[in-house]
């Protein structure tokens, strides 16, 4: 099987992906020994997902994709947005996002939101994006242990549990990352067909 490289550092997020797409064998950041920081200064989805990518084509000289998330909130113009990971501040935790989301949003009526992934795919010397987002609302409180990061207070239109609540296959379907992956497979079969 073909070897492609997911630059991540986050489990859950290789752990997602390996299970959509399958006829590759993803590896992460930490199987090929880049343990670096790479540093997402950005302020666009789409720019940090292209510098994490080029980093490892750059530095390991192997096909790979990257992806960048965003949770954006419509009462907070668009915030967390591209700062979704460090919201709460430097080093802070899930939880810590969580709850200070949450806080913001006290007494506000209107909870729509949305989860917005970019994917920069390098291959064969070429770049190309694909882009997923999932339309929700954020709860009032936390429901579910599963999943990661804002999962707990995330309920996406239709349904009736978080995502947190929810088995990763299901997420898998209808998510920001499952529908910018799901793009990133048909790319990728077109290709292996051609
Ligand atoms: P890498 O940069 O190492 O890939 P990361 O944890 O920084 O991992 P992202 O930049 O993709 O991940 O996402 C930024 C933040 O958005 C992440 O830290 C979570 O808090 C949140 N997030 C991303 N995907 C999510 C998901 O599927 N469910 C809930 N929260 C998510």
């Amino acid at each position: 099987m073909k070897k492609l490289v997911f630059a991540t550092h986050n489990a859950h997020k290789l752990e997602e992906l390996r299970a959509i797409i399958k006829h590759f064998n993803i590896v992460g950041l930490t199987d090929i020994n880049c343990n670096e920081e790479i540093v997402e200064d950005a302020d666009t989805l789409e720019g940090n997902a292209k510098i994490k990518a080029d980093f490892v084509t750059n530095n390991f000289h192997i096909d790979c994709f990257a992806d960048d998330t965003g949770l954006e909130v419509d009462a907070l113009d668009g915030a967390p947005g591209v700062y979704s990971a460090r919201y709460a501040g430097e080093g802070c935790s899930y939880q810590d996002n969580v709850n200070k989301l949450l806080e913001a949003l006290k007494g506000i009526e209107n909870r729509k939101a949305r989860f917005r992934t970019v994917i920069a795919l390098n291959i064969n010397g070429e770049q190309h994006f694909f882009e997923g987002k999932v339309e929700g609302i954020i709860t009032k409180e936390q429901h579910g242990e599963k999943g990661f990061g804002y999962d707990p207070i995330f309920l996406p239109d239709g349904f009736d549990q978080t995502f947190a609540e929810m088995p990763m296959d299901v997420k898998n379907k209808i998510s920001h990352r499952g529908r910018a992956t799901q793009k990133l497979v048909e790319f990728l079969n077109s290709m292996t067909t051609k």
